[in-house]
């Protein structure tokens, strides 16, 4: 694995009216062509990202995005587009020309306000008219130090919004979060259980388990790695019992029949759940899996256009595990990518992926929409973990709020 995983790169949004310059923007911060940039209004018609290393701050990807005052049917596909950037965003530039804001980047600020998104401000072209203080300082009432500058003019832009950046930078983004590194110590032993099944990519191993891996060893713990065909020797031959077993979601049966009760044991899955989202909202969510009804619609819904191993998950495994558990005749509607359903009134229950490629506040923001929709969101290795009856053991290790199970 090399460099950042995208989704664990601070994202910053580029917002504005069109023409207003979000795509010179993105290319001076960036300082390459990545966007085109012309003086036709609506240039930019889908999202253009770049994931660069910004100093100090390290990984990010920039997000140029199309105006969203476009009109018309393409106009409000490119609205649409642009509404979904809203999701990702951990911090939003709005930028205007010198005529400042009016009720269209108002309207903006409010909507990253509400969902706590810190939002910077850029006033473009003052080598053509400068911004008056009027303008000006209705812009400070929102955002306090708007920054002037004319893009085309030269870079520095640059220093003048990197400041500001890392001021309001959240700060799971200076320090990310951690993986284990408040649950084990140096010198603690750790097993990791890997199924290498047909299902398990050629010659490699996945994203979660490789970086569980790393953050052991940057916790300076003893990290042993078996397959669940060969855990009962592993923990024979291991002199004093481990701090932790950390186990594929689909291999949790076996691996918690082979681990005795006094080890802690997880999943992957859990580990993630935690990081990616919120662990406490997944643990309670899991419990409306014992009140499913008959024909009730279970909403599965899936961050990337996966591969085969996450088809098999989730079309497979995760609905017989629901329908051995429940007996009740459940249907399951599928949904991948960024694309999140407005209407969350017609499902009894969502049940997310690991959501390994994306970032968390997306997720964060899919749990607000549901807390909003009153509805129940769990991921896969929480549910399947409450399918099996295990979850209760594999949520010991963190601190959960033990209400519902
Ligand atoms: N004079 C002047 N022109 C600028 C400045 N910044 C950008 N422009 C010009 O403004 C026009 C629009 O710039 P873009 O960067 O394409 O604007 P945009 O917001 O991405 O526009 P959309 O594609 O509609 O989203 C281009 O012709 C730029 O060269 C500036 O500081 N001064
Ligand atoms: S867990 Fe989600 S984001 Fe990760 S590969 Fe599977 S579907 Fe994609
Ligand atoms: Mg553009």
């Amino acid at each position: 694995m090399t460099g950042t995983p995208r989704a664990n790169r601070l994202h910053i949004g580029i917002f504005g009216k069109r023409n207003a310059g979000k795509s010179s923007l993105l290319n001076t911060l960036v300082n390459q062509d990545i966007s085109i940039v012309s003086d036709t209004a609506g240039t930019t018609t889908d999202p253009v990202e770049k994931a660069m290393e910004f100093l100090p701050l390290g990984p990010v990807v920039f997000i140029d995005t199309a105006g969203i005052d476009d009109t018309g049917t393409l106009g409000r596909q490119r609205i649409n587009k642009t509404k979904k950037i809203f999701d990702r965003t951990d911090i939003a530039i709005i930028i205007c020309d010198y005529k400042g804001w009016d009720n269209y980047e108002i309207e903006l600020f409010k909507e990253f306000e509400s969902r706590k998104i810190p939002v910077l401000s850029v006033v473009n072209k003052q080598d053509i008219q400068q911004i008056n203080s009027k303008e000006l300082d209705k812009i400070k009432a929102y955002t306090k130090q708007p920054v002037l500058t004319s893009i085309s003019s030269g870079r520095e832009i640059v220093y003048k919004l990197k400041e500001q950046i890392v001021n309001v930078c959240p700060e799971d983004f200076i320090t990310p979060p951690s993986i284990l590194g408040d649950i084990v110590k140096p010198k603690d032993t750790v097993v990791l259980v890997i199924p290498v099944d047909k299902e398990a990519p050629k010659g490699r191993l996945i994203l979660p388990q490789v970086q569980v891996l790393r953050d052991l060893l940057d916790n300076r713990c003893k990290v042993f790695v078996t397959q669940e065909t060969e855990l009962k020797d592993t923990l024979n031959e291991i002199k004093s019992p481990p701090r932790l077993v950390i186990t594929d979601s689909q291999a949790f049966e076996s691996v918690s029949k082979d681990v005795p009760e006094n080890i802690d044991l997880t999943s992957f899955s859990i580990i993630f759940a935690r990081m990616k989202g919120d662990l406490n909202e997944f643990y309670k969510g899991a419990a409306q899996i014992d009140n499913l009804k008959d024909n009730d619609k279970v909403l599965i819904c899936e961050s990337c256009s996966h591969h085969q191993i996450e088809d098999d998950i989730a079309r497979v495994k995760i609905p017989k595990w629901i329908k051995k558990k429940t007996g009740k005749n459940i249907e399951f509607v599928y949904h991948s990518g960024h694309d999140f359903p407005q209407n969350l009134t017609e499902y009894a229950l969502l049940i997310h992926c690991g959501a390994c490629m994306t970032n968390r506040r997306e997720i964060l923001s899919r749990i607000m929409k549901c807390k909003k929709a009153e509805l129940a969101i769990t991921n896969y290795g929480i549910a399947i973990a409450h399918c099996l009856g295990i979850l209760k053991r594999a949520i010991t290790p963190f601190n959960i709020i033990d209400t519902e199970e």
